[in-house]
């Protein structure tokens, strides 16, 4: 039986309302043509051999590496910057001290400014994305507008772009506008700017990752935390991870730790030879929504479908999942080149590297092959650890949340807080070494509140207090830990093995979420006694173990004194209870 052909309306026809901004970006920018994104796979293939065709991308060794691409970004242009990245509230007061603020006049003629005929002789691509499973309440989605083909087909690997996704914008009626230019690349005419109020974000001058793949950062953290704060839920800089007993129960946990501190190894943990029975799945390793559920419990989502994740370090012995998932249909960023085109970075192990990250003849006195935030874009699906329920329109329960930094002493390897208030508190002391992630500095502890320090697209202050709320809300709130994987000794080397060996920790939590682990209680919350610890088959001797484990009152009263001084800076705003929580934390470490 014959069917009737079926009319497949064209991309500029399907809403409205994304036709007409594209039309008004077109106006300004002024680009030679106009190609809207539609996601196929055989439209991916054609842009991704354009790439190669002009130079801009390099095919990797095609019996090693199959289906892998090298990148290079300007050597000017490797990281966030946070200091050309702002939130423009109406008032000042509502971005916060956390955040660069401009006024949204000020900043909209600074941008006009820059965009005014970027694209001409380019090409406007219009790239609609969905954040979250498309079939999911808790998705939203966006169109980015940019210039840069890079740029599309990271978008591709990281969300899901193309016709569904508009289809829901016209359905919904509301998406996030994101304007990007990569202009010249000159960090002097470079903005990353957000415009919460009016759920659009403008980026000008960069390439690089979180400045330029607007449905991340820029949109599924600083706008969706704004967003989530009115609406009732949570947009966190977090892993959420799946943890299945030898008993075969599931239980997962989401934990937030700064750029560059192991949460995509945390996520794609191995378990140790000496924990037989235990299996991990990955649900995503970077990002959480997380919503109140009718049941009580806290649900999360992963709003990404891929993973941008630090590739130096990165081996069978490190991450073995992470070392498999990179060989085949990765897009690398600045890495560097073995002599038969395979991909090259520090921590490796093997292979010699012969062309640097800038693609020059690697000389070691030049510094580091592959740059120290060289990335990988690679689909989550290619995860050996991948969970199925990644998917699940509704999300995953969460069993435990973990805060954690990267610190070389003060923090203890694991503690838990007393309770949600005290959990906020806890979260809101995250203070962490700095990373390669972002331009500046790297190894100064500064203070990462939820590890959301570059993230939050408003006031800490009221952001707290939302916290704060949301604890409130849940009849059945998941207990909140502190880690830190990075204590070394005094000569500096590391106290515990972290990797799969963190698996030994998460079991801890999920045994006290349970109600089934013991604990003493200290003045900064409970931790765990050696004995507490899983450590069978680990070699770890009983002084590293107990230091890992001690709360050294001296540096906690430092720690507690900077803390209060931290807090001082958002005045009024600041909810009464952290500085009550805090004073609690005082007195015991005084008692
Ligand atoms: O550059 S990204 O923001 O995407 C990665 C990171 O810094 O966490
Ligand atoms: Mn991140």
């Amino acid at each position: 039986m014959a069917t009737a052909p079926q009319a497949i309306v064209a991309l500029p026809d399907i809403s409205r309302a994304v036709f007409e901004w594209v039309e008004s970006v077109r106006k300004l920018t002024q680009p030679s043509s106009v190609y809207w994104c539609e996601g196929s796979a055989s439209e991916i293939r054609e842009l991704t051999a354009q790439l190669v065709r002009s130079g801009e991308l390099t095919a990797l060794n095609a019996q090693q590496f199959p289906g892998c691409l090298l990148a290079r970004s300007s050597p000017s242009d490797v990281a966030r910057v946070e200091h050309l990245t702002f939130v423009c509230t109406r008032s000042k007061d509502d971005a916060g001290p956390n955040n660069n603020w401009m006024a949204p006049d000020e900043a909209h003629a600074k941008m006009r400014a820059l965009f005014s005929g970027c694209m001409r002789g380019r090409t406007l691509y219009v790239v609609p994305y969905c954040m979250g499973p498309l079939d999911s309440p808790y998705a939203r989605c966006g169109v980015e507008i940019t210039d840069s083909l890079y740029v599309v087909l990271n978008m591709n690997i990281m969300t899901r772009i193309g016709r569904p996704a508009l289809e829901l914008i016209a359905h919904t009626e509301s998406f996030v506008k994101g304007l990007h230019s990569i202009g010249e690349l000159d960090p002097a005419r470079r903005f990353i700017v957000h415009f919460p109020e009016e759920l659009s974000i403008e980026s000008f001058g960069s390439g690089y990752g979180g400045n330029a793949l607007l449905g991340k950062k820029c949109h599924a953290l600083r706008i969706a935390s704004y967003q989530a704060r009115t609406e009732g839920w949570l947009a966190e800089h977090m892993l959420i991870v799946g943890l299945e007993n030898p008993r075969g129960e599931t239980h997962y946990v989401a934990a937030a730790f700064p750029s560059a501190c192991g949460k995509t190894n945390l996520a794609m943990l191995i378990p140790p030879a000496s924990m037989p029975g235990w299996k991990v799945y990955t649900v995503g390793d970077d990002i959480a929504w997380l919503h109140p559920g009718s049941d009580g419990r806290l649900w999360a989502i992963n709003p990404e479908a891929g993973y941008f994740g630090v590739v130096p370090g990165t081996n069978p012995e490190t991450n073995r999942n992470a070392y498999e998932m990179i060989r085949r249909d990765t897009l690398f960023t600045n890495v560097a080149l073995t002599a038969d085109k395979q991909p090259w970075w520090e921590g490796l192990k093997s292979g010699t590297p012969v062309i640097d990250w800038q693609g020059r003849p690697y000389d070691p006195s030049r510094g580091p092959a592959a740059h120290p935030n060289a990335r990988f874009t690679v689909t989550a699906k290619r995860n050996p650890g991948y969970s199925a329920h990644t998917e699940d329109p509704m999300g995953v329960p969460i069993s435990a949340l973990v805060f954690g930094g990267r610190r070389r002493e003060v923090a203890p390897l694991v503690y838990q807080a007393r309770d949600w208030t005290h959990g906020v508190l806890v979260g809101a002391s995250v203070a962490s070494e700095t990373t390669a992630a972002a331009v500046g500095q790297v190894g100064v502890v500064r203070r990462d509140p939820m590890a959301m320090q570059p993230f939050c697209g408003y006031n800490f202050a009221d952001y707290w207090r939302h916290w704060l709320e949301m604890g409130a809300k849940l009849r059945k709130p998941p207990p909140i830990f502190h880690v830190n994987w990075f204590r070394r000794d005094a000569a500096g080397r590391f106290l515990w093995p972290g990797f799969g060996d963190n698996l030994r920790v998460l079991a801890w939590m999920l045994d006290r979420a349970a109600g089934k682990a013991a604990a003493t209680d200290s003045p900064i919350g409970f931790l765990p006694r050696a004995e507490d610890l899983n450590v069978s088959g680990l070699s770890i001797n009983s002084e590293a173990l107990h230091e890992l484990l001690t709360v050294d009152r001296t540096l906690w009263r430092k720690e507690t004194a900077d803390m209060r001084q931290y807090l001082k800076q958002y005045g009024e705003r600041l909810p009464a209870a952290l500085l009550d929580q805090l004073a609690g934390v005082e007195s015991r470490l005084n008692a």
